[in-house]
């Protein structure tokens, strides 16, 4: 799980013109993160909703644009954070302080986004699908416009709203017979809605493509899947910046960019773990469904009440399946047992196929409690018993930068959670 505020708006890049330089952007140009290090800062233990105070001051740091916080565990007890060289020697003061501890993970975070590959187009044909490489959103648009024509029977694609910058956002939908009059249990998926993640697109596709071989699948479920609820973050993060995390609202209120979709869901919507600061990257918006991306899946998914058995949306990173409440430590959901034994099913079959390891637990029990988040609003909203986030590969090493060759195996476990899932509802 991680936040970030970055540089964004061009007004506040002028005002930052020093920094710039310092981290090596120049307006227009992406953000370089070549000589960014990658930290372990130590977390305060702390009980029931609190908030670890070294995690509340990183977050704080965010705004300044030199450092973006990468992931937060309870149960690590850790938070990575990257940061550029001025945030290194602040953190560094503040260590020989006494006042935080911290561990270098790695030196160099450009390494690691240089095993990233991405498809500019060459190679891959129009309307085709690859997980050997990261597509970009017109290629992953491209291909879904493309599915209705060579699967008439079975796939339709809709345009189920358009993003802040007017991208259109997809429902792919899947069954053995489209046309078919009978009600089908309808198993939900999304993926997208953290634009860095660039796995979990990816692995929405995979289900796509899946789908499309194991026809099995299709004949009592209908699939409903939003593979990029965040077209616009995505195209930021190909382009700008890299770490990139929310959508691109523009806040009147404020130089800085976007909301977290993950925060603007309208369950318990501003509550903990969330940010009323337009530059934070835990901001939860102006309102509950404030933005039209959060709006697109809820909108595509009311009418569904009832018929709906699961959701998934995948995330990443931490290779961790989580199920609600993640509003709250202190309220257990009433079919927590259920969720639980689900989860380790699902978890147990990626094991088992894969051989990754992925654990399981309560959102705010093994992260933070994060208020108004997608699978939360599915659980309540939509009354859905198995709602998941599934925080993908790695748990760590590569984070949000996952290497190309790790594309193939990391969709792979996605698919077999939600094969193992789908035979269960
Ligand atoms: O913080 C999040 O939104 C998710 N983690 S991520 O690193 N992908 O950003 C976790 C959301 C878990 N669900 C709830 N808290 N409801
Ligand atoms: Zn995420």
């Amino acid at each position: 799980m991680g936040r970030s505020c970055r540089v964004s708006s061009v007004a506040h890049l002028k005002l930052l013109m020093p920094l710039m330089l310092f981290v090596g952007i120049s307006e227009g140009s992406p953000l370089d993160y070549e000589r960014w290090k990658v930290l372990a800062v130590n977390l305060e233990k702390v009980s029931g909703d609190a908030y670890p105070p070294t995690l509340s001051k990183l977050e704080g740091m965010e705004a300044e644009g030199y450092l973006v916080v990468l992931s937060a565990s309870k149960t690590k007890g850790i938070a990575e954070v990257a940061v550029a060289s001025k945030a290194l020697e602040d953190l560094t003061k503040i260590q020989a302080d006494g006042l935080m501890t911290f561990d270098l993970l790695s030196n160099s975070l450009g390494k690691t986004l240089d095993l990233e590959k991405r498809d500019a187009g060459e190679n891959l044909p129009r309307a085709s699908v690859t997980f050997t490489s990261y597509m970009n959103f017109s290629q992953m648009s491209n291909y879904l416009e493309g599915l209705p024509a060579q699967y008439p029977q079975r796939i339709r694609v809709d345009k189920s709203g358009r993003s802040f910058e007017n991208r259109t956002i997809y429902r792919v939908r899947m069954t053995n017979n489209i046309t078919d009059t009978v009600e089908k249990k309808v198993v939900f998926v999304d993926g997208g809605i953290h634009a860095r993640e660039w796995i979990s697109p990816a692995a929405a596709l995979y289900v796509i493509e899946t789908l499309i071989a194991n026809t099995g699948l299709t004949e009592t479920i209908e699939w409903q899947i939003m593979p990029m609820l965040n077209p616009d973050g995505y195209d930021y993060t190909w382009s700008k910046d890299r770490l990139w995390r929310k959508n691109r609202s523009k806040s009147p209120s404020s130089t800085c960019y976007g909301v977290d979709l993950n925060r603007n869901f309208g369950f318990q919507w501003g509550g903990l773990g969330t940010s009323s600061s337009p530059c934070s990257d835990v901001y939860k918006g102006t309102s509950a469904f404030s933005e039209p991306e959060s709006g697109a899946l809820r909108d595509a998914m009311l009418p569904l009440k009832g018929k709906v058995k699961a959701y998934i949306t995948f995330h990443s990173f931490g290779q961790t399946i989580l199920y609600p409440w993640g509003y709250s430590t202190q309220v257990k959901h009433p079919l927590t047992a259920t969720m639980n034994t689900v989860a380790k099913a699902m978890a147990a079959q990626i094991k088992k196929t894969t051989l990754a390891v992925y654990s399981v637990g309560n959102s705010a029990v093994v992260y933070y409690p994060a208020a108004g988040a997608s699978d939360d609003w599915a659980a309540y909203a939509m009354n859905i018993t198995y709602s998941y986030t599934i925080e993908l590969r790695d748990k760590g090493v590569y984070g949000f930068t996952l290497p190309a060759s790790q594309i193939l195996p990391t969709v792979r476990d996605a698919w077999e959670a939600v094969k193992i899932l789908a035979t269960l509802v």
